[in-house]
């Protein structure tokens, strides 16, 4: 079946703490919509293909050692150098499935609990990226994480850590969050076919409301 003409393609961003389930679930929706007619392509960050993106993989592999403020803005770099990419595809019509976004990028920094590295600090750099859609949280506790198998040895796989970057996830997402009403809140303890049934059911109504023109421009 070709696709159908578009006004533009959506942005949709997966976040959720390490082993919520976020890649399996990012090719579960490409697939998905893919099947049902959409152009749709599958992203995520870091991206650890550019020059920033291998100096952050080896940074979370402990090769290197960096400032919190400066690996931070790498992070957000890595955003920006892509930024325009982004906004080509979306206007070219390309639903885009994002694996992570600025929202990691801000909790994880601030979970650090540097005097000198607040959420507001590591939010400005950040403010003028293209603005998804909506944002899909996939919330599993870090007990349960540690149960599906546990972290990696990468650099923010510890168990503390997971625990403040929930704290600061459910702060963005909560009653007076700035960005909270782009969350969709997904309980991700239950089995990988249940999950994806409920990313659908709401992600399914966004993709197709945006891709017919019924919703607001990209927003930044
Ligand atoms: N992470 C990810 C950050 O600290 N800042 C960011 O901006 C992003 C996008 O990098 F611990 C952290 C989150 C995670 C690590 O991500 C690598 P993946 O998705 O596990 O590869
Ligand atoms: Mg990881």
């Amino acid at each position: 079946e070709p696709a159908k003409p578009v006004s533009r393609g959506a942005f949709i961003v997966v976040e959720g703490l390490d082993r919520a389930g976020k890649s399996t679930q990012v090719k579960k929706l490409c697939d998905r919509l893919y099947a049902e007619g959409h152009n749709v392509k599958a992203i995520g960050f870091p991206d650890r293909t550019s020059p920033i993106g291998k100096m952050i993989s080896s940074y979370l592999k402990s090769q290197t050692e960096m400032d919190d403020h400066a690996i931070h803005l790498l992070f957000t770099t890595n955003r920006w150098e892509k930024a325009q990419w982004m906004k080509d595809q979306i206007a070219h019509g390309y639903t885009l499935i994002c694996d992570r976004y600025y929202y990691s990028g801000i909790v994880y920094s601030a979970a650090k609990q540097l005097p000198s590295l607040s959420l507001a600090w590591a939010r400005q750099p950040e403010v003028g990226l293209p603005r998804p859609d909506r944002v899909v949280f996939l919330d599993l506790d870090p007990e349960a994480a540690v149960k599906r198998g546990g972290y990696g040895d990468e650099k923010y796989e510890k168990r503390e850590m997971q625990e403040r970057v929930r704290e600061l996830f459910l702060g963005l997402l909560g009653r007076g969050g700035e960005e909270s009403s782009d969350f969709f809140v997904v309980d991700a303890s239950v089995g990988v076919e249940d999950v994806a049934a409920s990313i659908w059911g709401e992600v399914g109504k966004v993709v197709n409301a945006v891709e017919g023109g019924k919703w607001l421009e990209l927003g930044s």
